[in-house]
């Protein structure tokens, strides 16, 4: 039998597969479903001081190679997740992740000061790099106040804490990027939010496809999955090694999951997939990233991890 089981800051999780951030978790029906599923994981989603209401609709669309959206931070307030919390730990075992996305630092401090003390969350997941909000760049393309942020928060969180990092496209970049985090008490990054301010239109009908930002949005799904994979992979070989690495973007299938784990992946998240799919994804990603490496004759992700190959 091949052995998908991983760990992510030392908590144990039963398979390689879990939510990305981002559809179908905003809501305690959507985490309970989640609770009930095949994703080792409950993560939520990106969590803000106040509640959102979000980016006016249509704000996604699916398309033939991945997904585009602008939903605008839609949430019930991070103190919604904290009670969430108790409430999803009578329906399962598996570990709750929280992401938190605030709109200034002080309020990602008090966020995470407040998600710290919550004895059924996990680990924390900071995102900084929402590309949708009105007015707000991705602050992990700003390297002063990635600085002064991973500086201040550390101070504050006591869980377990993941960065959730947009692409980046240049070596200079992520070297910049991966100095400043192995600077940090960080457990993992997850890598990478969807690709910021694409523009996806309809030629026949002359149009964009989504409203917010004249349609411009953050670009998902099979689109990505080569610049995921680089970020990753990047990464991995930039980090500390006690920082762990997280894949998201494109995973649709085992083969995907498979990739992500040669360029040394500890884990994989999914969201266009989920979004399209509903829970039942992570059920038949394990049977195929499990079949993918039964063919191969490998038993354990350890096997895979990190040993892609290069000319
Ligand atoms: O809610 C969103 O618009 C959103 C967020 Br917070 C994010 O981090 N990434 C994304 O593609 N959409």
């Amino acid at each position: 039998m091949v052995n998908l089981k991983t760990s992510i800051a030392g908590i144990p999780l039963e398979s390689y597969f879990f939510n990305a951030s981002g559809p179908k978790c905003m809501t305690l029906e959507e985490l309970l479903a989640l609770a009930a599923s095949n994703s080792a994981v409950v993560m939520s989603k990106s969590s803000t001081f106040e509640p959102r209401e979000g980016n006016p609709e249509p704000r996604y669309c699916n398309l033939e190679f991945g997904s585009i959206n602008s939903m605008g931070l839609p949430n019930l307030g991070y103190k919604k997740y904290a009670e969430f919390a108790p409430l999803l730990k009578v329906q399962t075992t598996k570990p709750y992740f929280v992401s938190v996305s605030g709109l200034k630092l002080a309020e990602n401090m008090e966020m995470l000061k407040y998600l710290s003390e919550i004895k059924d969350i996990d680990a924390l997941e900071l995102n900084l790099s929402c590309p949708n909000v009105i007015g707000k760049p991705q602050i992990c393309y700003d390297f002063d106040q990635t600085r002064e942020v991973l500086r201040e928060i550390e101070k504050v969180a006591k869980k377990p804490l993941g960065l959730k990092l947009p692409p980046y496209f240049d070596f200079v970049h992520f070297e910049e990027a991966a100095s400043i985090i192995n600077k940090h008490n960080i457990a993992f990054v997850t890598c990478i939010n969807s690709v910021g301010n694409a523009l996806f239109i309809d030629p026949e009908k002359e149009v964009v496809v989504i409203k917010p930002k004249g349609g411009f949005g953050g670009l998902g799904g099979a689109y990505i999955k080569p610049i995921a994979l680089a970020n990753v992979r990047k990464f991995r070989e930039l980090l500390r090694k006690e920082i762990q690495v997280i894949g998201v973007g494109g995973v649709d299938t085992g083969v995907d999951a498979f990739e992500f784990l040669l360029c040394g992946a500890d884990a994989v998240q999914v969201g266009t997939t989920f979004q399209k799919e509903g829970v039942k994804c992570f059920a038949r990603l394990e049977t195929e990233l499990k079949a993918y490496m039964f063919q191969k004759g490998y038993d354990d992700i350890s096997d895979v991890k990190g040993k892609l190959k290069t000319l």
